[in-house]
């Protein structure tokens, strides 16, 4: 590819503007995850391969509505990080292309079986428990107990003291909305959130607001996946990470290649370089403690680990189909969001 684009540069001269993307060696990505693993991943891609990568930062839903409304004409080759669910619900519209790497032997089963439920149309880049954080100034300035279970965060001392995400828009509320589904059942989990929305100030667009909230002292506590709690406590912020006591949800967070893409060969090469040991163990660098999903990336000592979780057997199939998402979030807009505004 290098050579090809040399050549046309050498015997072409002023055609290099012309040039395709594609024969520049460029990378149209979206990024799910905080925009500080994104930029760093994208910062070492670049330096390590030569590929110019044009990188946005979107919420996985936002990013899943993106790549719908593309379909026919898609301006994304690839879709790093965001929640497991609207990947796979991206596979199932078939939005997202066959793409077995050859990194898939070194990968957690977990990762792996992502890849092959979606057959092959989305794969685990790592993965992460839901639950909270909150501020343990503010909590104990204001004389609050620490809520242990998702039954506490309904206590009327926290009203306004509550931040979780909208899951039209993210990832990690989706996670939310359909753990506690599979926690309660249906009803009683709408019936939850409508009395949860009594203590809510905020819905934020994305996930890990909440609780950066939360730590700069603007709520008490945020409905976030833990290790995003964990990240502020990283940065020096009085932030606890509570795994919820009834269990909880996790996320596969996952990376795509859209189909259509323009520049497959780009993505492809992102895509085998994101499942390395090596990249994986570097992500705690931006103080992104997720599990990786290579067997021989090194564990963040910060990562909250699975075995010390209550865990539900999360159920992917299901709450990863895209007349079940939308089912839910109609669900939750009628219910819970109308009564927030
Ligand atoms: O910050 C890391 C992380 O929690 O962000 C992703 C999240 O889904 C993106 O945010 P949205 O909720 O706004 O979609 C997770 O995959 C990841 O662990």
């Amino acid at each position: 590819m290098k050579t090809k684009t040399l050549s046309l540069v050498l015997f072409a001269g002023t055609a290099l503007a012309a040039l395709p993307a594609q024969a520049a060696g460029s990378l149209n990505l979206i990024c799910s995850a905080d925009v500080v693993i994104c930029e760093q991943m994208t910062g070492d891609f670049q330096k390590e391969t030569g590929i110019k990568v044009n990188m946005v930062r979107l919420s996985s839903g936002e990013t899943y509505a993106k790549v719908r409304a593309e379909a026919r004409n898609p301006k994304t080759d690839i879709w790093w990080a965001g929640t497991g669910d609207p990947h796979l619900q991206a596979a199932s519209d078939g939005l997202t292309l066959e793409y077995k790497s050859p990194m898939l032997d070194q990968l957690q089963d977990w990762a792996k079986k992502q890849a092959e439920g979606s057959g092959y149309r989305t794969v685990g880049v790592y993965a992460g428990a839901l639950g909270w954080g909150y501020n343990t100034e503010i909590f104990s300035k204001k004389g609050l107990k620490e809520p242990k279970c998702w039954a506490d965060l309904l206590d009327t001392s926290l009203k306004g003291e509550v931040q979780m995400a909208n899951p039209n828009s993210s990832g990690t509320a989706y996670t939310a909305l359909a753990s506690l589904v599979q926690i309660m059942g249906e009803d009683q989990a709408f019936d939850y959130l409508k009395k949860l929305n009594g203590n809510i100030a905020q819905y934020t667009k994305s996930g890990s607001a909440p609780v950066k909230a939360a730590a700069r002292g603007e709520t008490g506590l945020g409905i976030v996946f833990m290790h995003d709690a964990v990240s502020q406590t990283a940065e020096g912020f009085p932030i606890k990470a509570i795994a919820p006591c009834e269990g909880t949800g996790y996320e596969i967070g996952s990376m795509s290649i859209i189909r259509g893409a323009k520049n497959l060969d780009s993505a492809k090469a992102w895509y085998d370089w994101a499942l390395k040991p090596e990249v994986q163990s570097r992500m705690k660098d931006a103080k992104s403690f997720q599990l990786p999903s290579n067997k021989s990336a090194e564990v963040p000592k910060e990562a909250p680990r699975f075995e010390d979780i209550k865990l539900i057997d999360y159920d992917f199939a299901t709450f990863g189909d895209a007349e079940k998402r939308k089912q839910l979030l109609e669900r939750w807009d009628r219910e819970v969001g109308a009564a927030a505004n």
